[in-house]
């Protein structure tokens, strides 16, 4: 009797482990893929990636100057999340929208990747059915790309160029390079043509599944860690799911946020943005995916001392993996903004940030190369 409970114990104990060990989506992922998600399960107990869109192409008043990074300036080190931008891959352009070569995309995805750092990529797509931006949310444009619907050609030829984007990005030894892809991205919102407003939930699902078994059944990607996120437009778990595509579907939960008032600890902004947290904290914990901030910043960082006062504490309580800063694009002549998310040598919140790159839990390259997140 006794050895048959202890035995029943030991089966238990080991069905636990097993079962609370992360499973990429994909079966088939290569072994880099697979070696590189477990090992953001990993770090969760020390701390998360910091990373910074378009980090290596330009920052504020300069672009493509060799091994410069406006981060790398203020801190002497890179981040270890690299994000990048596909947006108009999909029409045949050189450029992406943000005027980025792809070529010396796919160079900048490599050294990033040699470097030990780990590639994010977005995709502000232009919208198949009209032919316009990413930000045209005309309505039914979803409905018109799935399989049967009037543009569904057109939008398999924009994903073949994605996938022959993505199929070229190789390390030394030829292997696929991991990358967190990030379609849809904002999903909750209504400005882009894959939002809220502009299709159903099943739809949305419909879109983001075909997408996914797509690019890994009919392209054979197995390099890809696939990223759901959200904008902040979410309460509670239920509505965080609505468009959901599945365990399946998806290996990490994130959403964006962005500050946009004047005051410099808003403590609106920190509460709704703890609450996000805890929200897909809580999801990432039930379902064993991995929970992350996809895009996250406060504009031209106006308060200096924002990276400790107010992105620090709110995510010290949580288990994410990663956190984007978005671009520094600098003065923008196409609209006259200035945009940047990450400080450059000489501003204000220079020194704050290089307290919060000190802090224990942030994770820059120097350290995640120590980390070998793909062994
Ligand atoms: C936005 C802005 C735009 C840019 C777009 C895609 O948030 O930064 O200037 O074109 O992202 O990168």
């Amino acid at each position: 009797m006794k050895l048959k409970y202890t035995l029943l114990i030991m089966v238990l104990a080991i069905w636990s482990v097993l079962n609370a060990q992360p499973r990429l989506s994909d079966p088939g992922a290569t072994k880099e893929t697979v070696a590189l998600f477990s090992n953001l399960f990993k770090i969760r107990q020390k701390g998360y990636l910091l990373g910074h869109q378009d980090a290596l192409a330009y920052g504020v008043n300069w672009k493509y100057q060799k091994g410069k990074s406006d981060i790398k300036d203020v801190v002497g080190d890179y981040p270890s999340l690299y994000g990048w931008e596909l947006g108009h891959l999909e029409i045949g352009a050189d450029l992406n929208l943000d005027s980025v070569p792809f070529d010396k995309m796919k160079s900048f995805i490599k050294k990033g990747y040699s470097r030990g750092g780990v590639i994010t990529l977005s995709w502000h797509g232009n919208n198949p059915l009209t032919g316009k931006s990413a930000w045209d949310a005309a309505p039914g444009s979803v409905a018109s790309i799935l399989p049967g619907g009037t543009k569904h050609e057109v939008f398999l030829q924009q994903l073949d160029r994605v996938a022959v984007f993505l199929s070229d990005l190789k390390g030394k030894k030829g292997e696929s390079i991991p990358i967190l892809f990030r379609p849809f991205h904002e999903l909750t919102g209504h400005w882009f043509w894959w939002g809220a407003k502009t299709c159903t939930a099943e739809e949305y699902i419909r879109l983001f599944r075909f997408t996914v078994n797509y690019l890994r059944q009919d392209k054979q990607l197995h390099n890809l860690i696939i990223v759901y996120n959200t904008g902040t437009e979410f309460g509670t778990k239920t509505e965080f799911l609505e468009r959901y595509p599945g365990d399946e579907f998806v290996d990490v939960l994130s959403f964006d946020t962005y500050q946009h008032s004047s005051q410099a600890v808003d403590t609106a902004f920190v509460t709704k943005l703890k609450h996000s947290l805890s929200v897909i904290d809580d999801v990432a914990r039930e379902r064993n995916k991995l929970a992350a901030v996809g895009e996250i910043g406060f504009n031209k960082i106006p308060y200096s001392d924002w990276f400790t006062q107010v992105l620090q504490p709110a995510l010290r309580d949580h288990k994410m993996a990663y956190v984007l800063l978005w671009r520094n694009a600098g003065y923008k002549h196409q609209d006259g903004t200035t945009e940047f998310y990450a400080p450059y040598k000489g501003h204000a919140s220079a020194n704050n940030f290089l307290r919060y790159y000190n802090a224990p839990e942030t994770i820059f390259q120097k350290e995640a190369r120590t980390l070998k997140l793909y062994k």
